[in-house]
């Protein structure tokens, strides 16, 4: 028997302050009010015309892809194929607002310094080339060729060129992220950290080493099939939103859905589906049938957990719980994890996972019921020192029932950013391969940069030592979405240059280089015409689907340049019109970039045509086409982890970061998470009751957080208690607000992401 969904929540406190308001988290997510606020979202910011015309090319064919989350869409689109927090995306890339170079006039950098992220994302879209010089209080306008000319001249006097470092945030096309690579590689370096390396990067390394290849195994089809999803560190009704039609989809079909978190998230209980009118009414779906509330970094324990209830059910009734013709036949190291799995005592995994003996069964039964069986995960499991081990314990559980290369089930990591899996195929990495490299110079005839580079959190220790001169950015907010808040911004400083190529202000613009240029993008949801013609570019999606996307608005400004002109200009001033890439000639026209590509990358063969003529089209993938594992045996691995405890002293808890349903990242849209029942404000902690009853607090009083990294603390102060049902213990906060608290050194191990979701904190009252 599985036990049913707990409904015991704890009394929630709602404040008399104005605007501040907790209540109740919502029971179902979707329904009419997301409706209402997609379309207020791009109503109010992008205009009537502007905001409809891109909701209706959101996701279409002849498009634009979603600026928002990777999910891909299905094959058979509908009207309106975006989700609320899509819209929210579109509307606030499609935005009216304008930051010209008069705004700079008017705030100095200290002043626009005083303004938090929300006031500066909502400004709206950079408009001018603008430049800091050394020692002026304003950005000043600058033009394009002067812009180039500096940054050249800047690349060009540097002693070595691993004195660069070029970041990439998720959402550069394909065709730009080719040639930003291929910048920094001709100029002969492997600085390339991007967002991946603080998000997905342990999956892909987790993967990789086991089943020899770092990419999901699953597609959109194959959760049609699927008999059960388990659903780990993710919360998808607030940053996968469209995943929940899915998900719906199989619950109707009878498919048992399972969420591994700490948080019983609205978005995984009940669903009305916003696309369909009988989505307005009525009580919506069950999603999750089992919500397993695992406590902060318990996963390791919790899935060793179910192994171990799996084996039982194996001795007992042998064939029911494990494939072992799969196993035989397909992987190495099982003896080795079955018997690690059984020296395991029950009761350090149950405290351990903090998840009771009845849930953890009830889970192994849905795994063991089940003959195709999906895992989906993302940050809950990939931002811990032991978040390889976590992914790796997955593919374990997976492997002991034949879940690879059988239609309906597999590996599923949902990537964040709309193009973060496209830009790392195209070679945005620090470790590239041989075999890629190899390509590379086949192709333009130059020998790259063997030695690795740097990742995202080594360049930031590598600026803190001066050893970086000049940093450029392809989108994002390195010092906001980083670890170390004031320590990252200190260490931007030590650099002489640095250039941001952006589409919105935020907090990366304010604390830079000794010079500082921002370059406007063109957005994906704008047209982008070159030398007359008019272009698009592609991306891929989390499952490793390849398509077209075209922007359908007019730019918002005639001082927009695009990302691939940005870099192209950036390559001919550097390398000359004799250089073996032709940077002008591709800038002109992107189609000579994708045959660049097609004979570079795996995959990408006849890529012109294919997107002409489909549209779209899959990657090949090893594993799920032809049970192909690339490791050195040919084989998927089982692996063995040793469980690892925190200890934490008295008064000491661990804090989880989140995303709240009004952000994107580091671009706060509202201080309110509906689905939370949170309002107001976002400087809040959420607590379980008993924790704040035994700490002498009260829910709804001040506190300040202190984050213990060896002999280091670290504080903020300001944030409000939220009593909320949360497993004891454990305390959950805002990204990136609590990104002060991170230390720089607390890093997941072989991936080198950030630890965001396990601080050791405590907490004391403290005045607002
Ligand atoms: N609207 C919107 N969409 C987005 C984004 C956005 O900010 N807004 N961001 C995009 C990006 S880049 C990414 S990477 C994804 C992020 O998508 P998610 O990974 O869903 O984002 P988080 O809010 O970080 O959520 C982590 C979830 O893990 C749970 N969790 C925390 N700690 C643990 C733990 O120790 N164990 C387990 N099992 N669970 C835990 C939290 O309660 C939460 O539900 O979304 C993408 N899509
Ligand atoms: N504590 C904590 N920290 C985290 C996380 C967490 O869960 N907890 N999550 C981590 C994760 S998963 C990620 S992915 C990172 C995100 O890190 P980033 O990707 O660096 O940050 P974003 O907030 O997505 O970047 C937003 C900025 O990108 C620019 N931009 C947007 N669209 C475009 C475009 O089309 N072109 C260009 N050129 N610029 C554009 C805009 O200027 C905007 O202000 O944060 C990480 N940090
Ligand atoms: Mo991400």
């Amino acid at each position: 028997m599985i036990p049913m969904r707990s409904r015991i929540r704890t009394r929630l406190f709602v404040t008399r302050r104005s605007k501040e308001k907790i209540s109740e988290p919502r029971e179902v997510a979707g329904g009419i009010t997301a409706v209402v606020n997609a379309l207020r979202h791009a109503l109010f910011k992008a205009g009537p015309v502007r905001g409809t015309k891109a909701l209706l090319k959101t996701n279409q064919t002849g498009g634009f892809d979603c600026p928002g989350c990777g999910w891909p869409e299905a094959e058979k689109r509908s009207v309106a194929e975006f989700c609320e927090n899509g819209a929210k995306a579109v509307a606030d890339e499609a935005t009216s607002s304008r930051v010209t170079a008069e705004f700079f006039a008017r705030y100095s950098v200290a002043e626009l310094r005083q303004k938090d992220g929300r006031w500066l994302n909502a400004q709206g879209r950079l408009c001018a080339p603008v430049v800091l010089r050394e020692g002026d209080e304003h950005y000043s306008p600058i033009a394009w060729d002067d812009a180039f000319d500096l940054i050249a001249a800047q690349l060009r006097m540097l002693r070595s060129p691993d004195e660069a470092v070029f970041y990439t945030s998720g959402r550069t096309s394909n065709e730009a992220a080719f040639l930003y690579q291929l910048l920094a590689r001709r100029l002969g370096t492997n600085n390339l950290p991007d967002c991946s390396n603080l998000c997905h990067e342990s999956s892909g390394r987790a993967l990789t080493e086991v089943l020899g290849s770092g990419k999901g195994t699953v597609t959109l089809e194959d959760f049609e099939l699927a008999d059960a999803i388990f659903i780990a560190g993710q919360n998808p009704g607030s940053n996968h939103p469209r995943m929940l039609a899915t998900l719906q989809r199989a619950s109707h079909r009878g498919a048992h859905i399972v969420s591994i978190n700490p948080l019983d998230e609205t978005g995984l209980r009940r669903f009305r589906n916003p696309q369909k009118i009988s989505g307005y009414a009525g009580s919506g779906t069950l999603l999750a049938d089992l919500h397993i509330p695992v406590r902060i970094n318990g996963d390791v324990a919790l899935f060793q957990a179910i192994a171990k209830a799996l084996f039982d059910r194996e001795k007992s009734a042998p064939g029911s719980a494990i494939d072992r013709d799969f196993i035989a036949r397909h992987t190495a190291g099982f003896d080795a994890y079955r018997d690690y799995i059984r020296g395991t005592v029950w009761g350090t995994l149950t405290r351990v996972s903090g998840v009771d003996i009845d849930v953890i069964r009830a889970a192994a039964e849905i795994m063991a019921e089940s003959r195709r069986v999906i895992f989906c995960w993302a940050m809950g499991l990939t931002q811990h020192k032991n978040a390889v081990a976590n992914i790796q314990e997955i593919v374990n559980l997976l492997l002991l029932g034949g879940h690879f290369g059988r239609a309906g089930s597999g590996a599923c990591p949902v990537r964040g950013h709309s193009n973060v899996q496209g830009d790392r195929t195209m070679g945005i990495w620090e470790k590239p391969s041989n075999d890629f490299l190899d390509s590379l110079q086949r192709e333009f005839r130059f020998r790259p940069p063997e030695k690795h580079g740097l990742d995202t959190v080594d360049s930031i220790h590598a600026m803190r030592a001066g050893k970086v001169k000049v940093f450029m950015a392809m989108g994002g907010n390195y010092v906001s979405a980083t670890p170390d808040t004031e320590a990252t911004q200190r260490a931007m400083t030590r650099c002489r240059l640095s250039v941001q190529i952006s589409t919105k202000l935020n907090r990366s613009h304010l604390y830079t280089g000794k010079t500082a240029i921002i370059l406007p993008a063109l957005s994906r949801t704008e047209m982008d015409i070159q030398n007359g013609q008019s272009q698009f570019v592609s991306v891929e999606n989390s499952m490793g689907v390849v398509r077209r996307s075209a922007g359908v608005l007019n730019p918002l400004s005639e001082d927009l340049r695009s990302e691939v002109r940005i870099v192209c200009e950036i390559g001919k001033r550097m390398f000359g019109a004799g250089d073996p890439v032709k940077w002008d000639g591709l800038a002109d026209n992107y189609d000579g970039i994708r045959e660049h590509i097609s004979r570079v990358i795996p995959g990408f063969e006849d890529y012109n045509k294919r997107l002409e003529e489909e549209n779209e089209f899959a990657l090949p993938h090893p594993v799920r086409d032809q049970l192909r594992f690339q490791t050195v045996t040919k084989k998927a691995h089982f692996t063995v982890h040793g469980l690892e405890e925190t200890v934490l002293e008295d008064g000491q808890f661990l804090l989880t970061s989140l995303r709240s349903h009004d952000q994107f990242n580091t671009t706060v849209y509202s201080d309110n998470d509906r689905y939370r029942g949170i309002h107001g404000s976002r400087q809040v902690v959420l607590a379980n009751a008993a924790d704040i009853r035994e700490l002498g607090l009260s829910d709804g009083m001040h506190v300040a957080i202190t984050s213990h990294f060896r002999d280091q603390t670290r504080m903020i102060s300001g944030f409000r208690l939220v009593a909320y049902d949360i497993p004891r213990g454990c305390l959950a906060a805002y990204y990136p607000e609590i990104n002060p608290l991170v230390p720089l050194e607390q890093v997941a191990r072989i991936s080198n992401t950030p630890a965001y979701k396990s601080l050791v904190v405590s907490l004391k009252p403290a005045a607002r």
